[in-house]
């Protein structure tokens, strides 16, 4: 599933030159200028499932520090603290993982 077919590729572009930087990551704001906010269930479940990326059901933190490249392929890597800050705020049962339950949540909160 490429992103492009959920969400429009200029506003990822916007999105990821604005976090174009180390340490300026901020979740809220990018799932706002990606458009996810604004996205039903459905399209949230298949963008989790993009990010997902050895299916496993769930968004590990290995995962999670590549997550900008599977918006775009010249996403840039999060830093450990963007990893850990993003995992903590989305991993309200503490399993170290994000379900589709915590990513909606985050996504939509
Ligand atoms: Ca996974
Ligand atoms: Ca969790």
């Amino acid at each position: 599933m490429a992103m492009s077919s959920i969400l429009n590729s200029d506003d990822i572009k916007k999105a990821l030159d604005a976090f174009a930087v180390a340490g300026s990551f901020d979740h809220k704001k990018f799932f706002e200028m990606v458009g996810l906010r604004a996205k039903s269930a459905d399209e949230v479940k298949k963008v989790f499932a993009t990010l997902d990326a050895d299916n496993s059901g769930y968004i590990e933190e290995e995962e999670l520090k590549f997550v900008l490249k599977g918006f775009a392929k010249d996403g840039r890597d999060l830093t450990d603290k963007e990893t850990k800050d993003f995992l903590t705020a989305a991993d309200k049962d503490g399993d170290g993982k994000i379900g589709i339950d915590e990513f909606t949540t985050l996504v939509k909160e």
